[in-house]
């Protein structure tokens, strides 16, 4: 089995310093809740950014600005920049961020409900704008999956040359609107994607981290952090998203599962960056 790339996905577009004060919204404290996370083991920040007052953006600046401050802090992590951003924002505004030539960045593969009144909107002619985008600037998407149609969309692209091969998912489950959070789901999607993909797994809320034993148990990669949820354990707050890595740690030792540096992540999702 690969050892196990563990994803930090740090601040998100929704959730807010009123869920979780901890959650990052100036540039600094976007770095250094990368740092936290970088430190207790993940290989990957899967990055969205904030103004300062937490309003979600896409603006390349933006981003740039939190870049830079993660690579100062940590010059090994992998950066994946969302192309999702927050719901109801133009494909303009979204894709920004990959302009600036990125390792990874998401490409979220379907439209769902996102609780409440909202949609997330991925049509097909935008799932093939930003794969084409990707492919040329030589960026490795992260397909986001949120129900296992979505995996078949990415296969077909895939097929038509939109995404490349070998594809990396990312499952997203227990979103109000997506597939649901359970053993059952997570070996259907699993058994769902090309023999030579690889996936990560993000549970949602309370599910963060049963479905994160389903992944490190079963050869996957896991991906935790404030995006997906906001705490430690039943009640209790996570302090920093350094926790919540830590937690995935010990999970995986007492499994028998190693961790990924980023140099060894980068080799197993085949990136371009090889040692740096
Ligand atoms: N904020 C969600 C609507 C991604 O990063 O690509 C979408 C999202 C997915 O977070
Ligand atoms: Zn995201």
């Amino acid at each position: 089995m690969d050892k196990l790339i563990i994803t930090a996905a740090i601040c998100g577009a929704e959730v807010t310093k009123d869920h979780n004060p901890a959650v990052p919204y100036t540039v600094q404290e976007i770095g250094q809740e990368a740092l936290a996370a970088y430190k207790a083991g993940a290989s990957i920040i899967h990055l969205h950014v904030r103004e300062d007052d937490g309003t979600p953006t896409q603006r390349i600046e933006r981003y740039a600005e939190c870049i830079d401050e993660i690579k100062r802090l940590c010059p090994y992590v992998i950066i994946q920049p969302s192309t999702g951003g927050a719901v109801g924002m133009s494909n303009a505004e979204r894709i920004q961020p990959v302009n600036l030539k990125p390792e990874m960045a998401t490409l979220d593969c379907g439209t769902c409900n996102f609780g409440g009144d909202e949609i997330f909107i991925n049509t097909e002619n935008t799932i093939k704008e930003f794969g084409e985008k990707m492919i040329a600037l030589g960026i490795k998407p992260e397909v986001e999956v949120f129900d296992k149609g979505m995996i078949d969309a990415a296969i077909r692209l895939n097929k038509q040359g939109f995404i490349q091969s070998p594809m990396h998912f990312n499952f997203v489950m227990g979103v109000n609107g997506g597939i649901s959070a359970t053993p059952r789901d997570f070996t259907f999607l699993q058994g769902s994607i090309p023999v030579n993909a690889t996936f990560t797994v993000s549970g949602i809320g309370r599910f963060q981290f049963p479905m994160a034993v389903m992944a490190i148990i079963s050869g996957g990669h896991v991906r935790v952090g404030f995006e997906d949820n906001i705490y430690l354990s039943k009640g209790i707050l996570a302090k920093s998203n350094g926790e919540l890595v830590k937690k995935v740690v010990r999970l995986a030792n007492e499994l028998g599962r190693e961790i990924a540096t980023p140099t060894e992540a980068r080799e197993i999702l085949g990136l371009a960056g090889g040692q740096r």
